[in-house]
C-alpha cells in the first residue's frame, strides 16, 4: 500500500463511482485556490412575519353622521328690567278704628326695634368711615367729583340732600372729607338774584357762613359755592368737578 496524505486519499474516494474501483494512487501537491465564484441567483421568498401591532387611530370622517341628542336646559337668564309703575289703585274700605299710638304697645315695640337697628347700621356705616354722624345729620360721599347739578341729583336719587353745614361742627365736619379726599366740594347753597346773597336750597337765608377772606367776589358770576380743603368758602360757577357730599 502506498502511503498518500490522508486528504488526498479521501479526495480519491470521493470522486470514484466505488470503492472497488478506488486505487492507490499518488499525485503532486494542489494547486492554488480558483477566483471565488460569482453570486448565485436571489433566494425564494421566506414565510410571513407575526402580525405587527395595531395603527393609531384614523383622522374624524366627514360630517353627515346622524345628529346626536338634544342638549340639557342652560342656566336661568339674567332678569328683565323692571316694568313701569302702575296706576294707583282706589283707597281701601275703611278699617276699624284702632289704639293711639302710644297705647299700641305692639306698634311702640315694633318702632323700638326699627330705632336699635337703624342706629346699629349706622354705627357699622361710621366704623367704615362710610359716613360721619353730628347731632341730627348723617354725612357722606360716594367719592365721585361732578358739576352741581349731578351732585343735586344723585344726593336726591339716595334720598338725602348735597350737604351744607348749619355750624361750626358740620362745617369741621364736611371739611374733614373734603380733606381726605382732597377734592373741593359744592356746598348747598345758591346765589339768588340779587348779587352776594346766598340761600340755601330752599330759598332760606343763611344763617351760618364760612367765606374766605374776601369772598363772595363773583358778583353775581359765581352762583355756587366750594369749600377749600381748609373749610373756607368760595363763589364759584356751578360747572367744576367737586366731589359729592349729601347729608341725611
Ligand atoms: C378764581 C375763582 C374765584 C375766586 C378767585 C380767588 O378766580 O376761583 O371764584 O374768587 O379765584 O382768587
Ligand atoms: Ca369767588
Amino acid at each position: 500500500m502506498l502511503l498518500c496524505p490522508l486528504a488526498l486519499t479521501l479526495a480519491l474516494v470521493a470522486v470514484s463511482s466505488t470503492v472497488s474501483d478506488v486505487k492507490d494512487v499518488c499525485v503532486g501537491s494542489p494547486g492554488v485556490p480558483g477566483i471565488p465564484g460569482s453570486h448565485g441567483l436571489p433566494g425564494r421568498d421566506g414565510r410571513d412575519g407575526v402580525k405587527g401591532d395595531p395603527g393609531p387611530p384614523g383622522p374624524m370622517g366627514p360630517p353627515g353622521g346622524m345628529p346626536g341628542l338634544p342638549g340639557r336646559d342652560g342656566l336661568t337668564g339674567a332678569p328683565g328690567v323692571a316694568g313701569e309703575r302702575g296706576e294707583k289703585g282706589e283707597p281701601g274700605a275703611r278699617g276699624p278704628p284702632g289704639l293711639p299710638a302710644y297705647l299700641d304697645e305692639e306698634l311702640q315695640t315694633t318702632l323700638q326695634d326699627l330705632r336699635h337697628q337703624i342706629l346699629r347700621s349706622v354705627g357699622v356705616l361710621t366704623l367704615q368711615g362710610t359716613v360721619l354722624a353730628v347731632g341730627e345729620k348723617i354725612f357722606s360721599t360716594n367719592g365721585q367729583a361732578v358739576n352741581f347739578d349731578a351732585i343735586r341729583e344723585s344726593c336726591a336719587r339716595a334720598g338725602g340732600h348735597i350737604a351744607v353745614p348749619r355750624s361750626p361742627e358740620e362745617n369741621e365736619a364736611i371739611a374733614s372729607i373734603v380733606k381726605k379726599h382732597n377734592t373741593y366740594a359744592y356746598l348747598g347753597l345758591a346765589e339768588g338774584p340779587t348779587p352776594g346773597d346766598f340761600r340755601y336750597l330752599n330759598g332760606a337765608p343763611v344763617n351760618y357762613s364760612n367765606w374766605y377772606p374776601g369772598e363772595p367776589r363773583g358778583r353775581g358770576k359765581e352762583k355756587c359755592v366750594e369749600m377749600y380743603t381748609d373749610g373756607q368758602w368760595n363763589d364759584k360757577n356751578c360747572l367744576q368737578y367737586r366731589l359729592a357730599i349729601c347729608e341725611f
